[in-house]
């Protein structure tokens, strides 16, 4: 049986934290897995301007990235809508290293496909420390470059991962794309397949009445 762990992180407060860390927490119990937030956590070295939340993501990752066979990271605006559904099948695959959900759009450089980094699965091996760290390290690159934090030529957050990994030919083999329908950006289809979504709502505090409705409706 794979060992599990489930991260998330966030600086500075949101107004519906208690409501997604709670229902991750009460998933993650569920099922077994390690659950672990950090919440504006002394953890952190401080992020130096044009740094900010998203990197803790990479951050986070490869610090935790041990002890485990696989990590899921979830934004703080991730909600599980079927609580009977287990990570394992969907989240943890043998056949890939990393799997990520579906494209949302291309990228405005080079057209290839941008994919949803707000829920992102990586096996516990080698190729994944080179990808998080390459990822990492691309960031220091960037603003070396152009410290201006726009997501242009391929990089930023969700660009670099999605064009220069998931949709590279030399790193396809070790990636599984997982269909909206089952861990969808944004949308709700209301099938009890969709078990976890991803809202985009960091940055939006009246998320919390659309979240406050989304609890009532969970299957558990
Ligand atoms: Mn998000
Ligand atoms: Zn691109």
């Amino acid at each position: 049986m794979s060992k599990i762990k489930v991260i998330t992180a966030y600086e500075g407060d949101c107004c519906y934290q208690d409501l997604t860390l709670g229902n991750m927490r009460e998933y993650c119990q569920r099922w077994g897995y390690e659950f672990k937030a950090n919440i504006n956590s002394p953890y952190w070295k401080p992020l130096v301007y044009p740094h900010c939340m998203m990197w803790r993501k990479t951050e986070m990752l490869i610090e935790e990235l041990h002890d485990c066979d696989w990590i899921l990271w979830l934004d703080l605006d991730c909600f599980f809508l079927n609580m009977t559904v287990p990570l394992e099948g969907a989240f943890t695959d043998e056949t890939a290293d990393l799997v990520i959900t579906g494209s949302f759009g291309p990228c405005p450089e080079c057209g290839k496909a941008v994919h949803n980094v707000g829920l992102l699965s990586f096996r516990n091996c080698n190729w994944s420390r080179e990808i998080l760290t390459g990822w990492w390290d691309q960031e220091h690159e960037r603003i070396k470059l152009n410290p201006a934090p726009e997501y242009t030529h391929c990089v930023g957050e969700t660009l670099w991962l999605s064009c220069q990994v998931v949709e590279n030919p030399v790193h396809v083999s070790h990636v599984k794309i997982l269909p909206l329908a089952i861990a969808g950006w944004a949308t709700i289809t209301g099938s009890p397949d969709q078990f976890l979504t991803h809202q985009y709502a960091a940055l939006q505090p009246a998320k919390r009445k659309m979240f406050e409705k989304l609890e009532q409706r969970v299957i558990r």
